[in-house]
């Protein structure tokens, strides 16, 4: 999954995809490159960031989809109404990084779409007795919800949330312990791509990001655990990386 982020604001790539063509542009390479599906977000989740209104990020994603006829793409919002254009403009995936619990509107409008959703897990006063444990229990609490709502259990993938309230070491030991996810039988979407962890782990305390190295080594210990979806700034490089790996596995 290629990240296009259309944000003055985000961590890595905050502006790069501000203007509809270039992020036009860039998706369609990610594609070239070997992206399955291309993530379109009007909004940065790092944290302090600034909450974006709902005509702010229409304006922000609507040109882009627009001109993304025939490519696949998934749609990294929380309100309804963005994923409601999103969906109706050809979008196959809800990437909601609230897990439905923003928008009330929203799980009733992917169970009527028939579209595939992302639950990603994020608290924001997180106080885990076990991190994996509890991201677990959360994510299983989500998929009932989901399901109760009408969304079809085939379309669901679960996301521990890499990064969203978690320390350096708790994002390694979601990875560490991913078979633990695994097991509720959903695909399981990674995003460890340029996040602080990366750079922290590396040495420096202070790091907002991290590097391509870094996290192609977080997407092939990913992979070998099980992952099915890395969420990725850098496409060809984990195309590449993974391709080897998958080798590896037979
Ligand atoms: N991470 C970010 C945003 N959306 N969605 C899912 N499902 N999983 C993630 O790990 C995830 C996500 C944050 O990364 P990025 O999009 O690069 O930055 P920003 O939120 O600042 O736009």
């Amino acid at each position: 999954m290629g990240i296009v982020n259309v944000t003055p604001d985000s961590f890595s790539d905050g502006g790069v995809h501000l203007d509809p063509d270039d992020a036009v542009a860039a998706a369609r390479r990610m594609i070239e490159e070997g992206a399955a599906i291309v993530d379109v977000g009007g909004e940065s989740t790092r944290p302090g960031h600034e909450p974006v209104s709902l005509d702010e990020e229409l304006r922000r994603v609507v040109p882009v989809l627009e001109r993304l006829d025939g490519v696949p793409v998934s749609v990294d919002t929380s309100k309804a109404e963005v994923a409601r254009r999103a969906l109706a403009l050809g979008a196959e995936l809800v990437n909601d990084v609230t897990a439905l619990r923003a928008d009330p509107a929203m799980a009733d409008l992917v169970a009527e779409s028939g579209a595939w959703v992302c639950l990603m897990h994020w608290e924001k006063q997180p106080d885990y007795a076990d991190v994996v444990s509890d991201v677990v229990a959360f994510l299983e609490e989500r998929l009932r919800f989901a399901v109760d709502a009408g969304i079809e259990e085939e379309r669901i993938v679960l996301d521990p949330g890499i990064g969203f309230g978690k320390t350096v070491e708790q994002n390694f030991e979601l990875v560490r312990r991913l078979p633990e996810l695994v097991a509720l039988g959903r695909p399981v979407l990674v995003g460890f791509s340029r996040k602080s962890s990366l750079g922290r782990v590396l040495g420096d305390a202070d790091a907002k990001t991290g590097p391509l190295s870094a996290s192609l080594a977080a997407a092939v210990s990913a992979y070998e655990r099980g992952a099915t979806i890395l969420r990725v700034h850098d496409v060809r490089s984990h195309v590449e990386a993974l391709t080897v790996a998958a080798a590896v596995a037979g």
